[in-house]
């Protein structure tokens, strides 16, 4: 059987970088895999200094975005990292037998501590959590934008050494499933769509503020002028729109930018159209859930018991194969 799990950090709003490059694959994916697992992965959002009231409200959200964003509690597993132990407990199980040079070669790791006086041990540990995270379900698939599959790859080498020590082919090697819309770029064009750089389209934005970012977002540096014909293949807004618009329209503009018969405002615009379309019921939901919060509690709670009976049942053969079973009188 396949199983499913993914997780997504309550460090901000759910924008459609998340929601392109993973969420939307969750969504297809509990219908066809029963028994999925969706986690909000708070243990890891504090890793740096955070504010305990936000990161509160955040995690709220996160579940009611998600929850909106069309996860069915009655198809899969919605729960809190915090929830369930286990998750830093097998943590702490692949910490002792994993090479620090390993966690230090990741990429996200040297980009983020680059930029710090003091690195939280955290910071390192991350893709160790990440992968007891994957790893206590035993899933095998794991719905992810791009910028997670080098962490994937550790996960995958933990699972290997973990398994060449304790017990051959117990755990899966986890591969990412990605989706045609792997790494949505931010605003600006230059970086990845990302909560911590501030360069984002929060899911449950207004049509107006969504236009308001739309407007100025950068397009082919080189169409300068509304005559100048375009490259829509390095375009950002091209690839929103193949994110976003019927297969016709994508053709359309592709057409209408190569001969400038459309300026970028124009193009825009009917990008925006075809987003506020799909984003409008995420939003409808997103408040009905606003005014029935036990509907979200509710859900969480139901998930977070399907996800540690999983996991109880994990580890409990994980301590058997270390020694670390109950003792008993012999
Ligand atoms: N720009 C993106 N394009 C495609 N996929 C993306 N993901 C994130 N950004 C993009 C995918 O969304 C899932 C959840 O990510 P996360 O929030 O847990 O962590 P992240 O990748 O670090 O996302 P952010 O927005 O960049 O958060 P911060 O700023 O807090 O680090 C993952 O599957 C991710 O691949």
């Amino acid at each position: 059987m396949t199983r499913i799990f993914s997780g997504i950090q309550p460090s901000g709003e759910l924008h459609i970088g998340n929601y392109l490059g993973a969420i939307r694959n969750w969504i297809t994916l509990q219908q066809q895999h029963t028994g999925s697992l969706f986690c909000v992965v708070d243990y890891h959002a504090i890793t740096g200094n955070y504010d305990t009231d936000l990161l509160r409200q955040r995690r709220w959200d996160m579940a009611r975005s998600l929850l909106a964003s069309g996860i069915d509690p009655s198809k899969a597993a919605l729960f809190m990292q915090s929830d369930v132990p286990e998750h830093t407990e097998l943590s702490w199980i692949f910490t002792t037998n994993q090479p620090i040079g390993d966690l230090e070669r990741q990429t996200q790791f040297k980009d983020k501590a680059g930029t710090m006086e003091s690195i939280p041990a955290g910071l390192l540990m991350y893709p160790v959590l990440q992968a007891a995270d994957i790893l206590l379900y035993r899933a095998d698939r794991v719905p992810v934008g791009e910028d997670q599959v080098q962490h994937l790859e550790l996960s995958r080498d933990i699972a290997r050494r973990w398994n060449a020590r304790f017990g051959e082919g117990f755990f899966p090697e986890p591969q990412p499933l990605l989706t045609p819309t792997r790494r949505i770029m931010g605003l600006d064009g230059k970086a990845k769509m990302s909560k911590s750089l501030g360069n984002t389209i929060g899911l449950l934005e207004s049509d107006d503020d969504i236009w308001q970012k739309l407007r100025p977002a950068a397009t082919d540096p080189q169409r300068v002028r509304k005559s100048d014909p375009g490259n829509p293949d390095v375009c950002n807004i091209f690839q929103l729109h193949k994110a976003f618009s019927p297969e016709a329209t994508v053709a359309e503009v592709d057409t209408n930018c190569r001969t400038a018969a459309w300026g970028c405002i124009d193009c825009k615009k009917v990008l925006h159209t075809h987003m506020v379309a799909e984003l409008t019921p995420i939003r409808t939901r997103a408040q009905l859930l606003a005014d029935e919060p036990s509907r979200v509690l509710d859900a969480l709670a139901d998930g977070a018991r399907t996800a540690r009976t999983i996991a109880q049942e994990t580890m409990r053969e994980v301590k058997q194969r270390m020694g670390l079973d109950p003792l008993k009188v012999s």
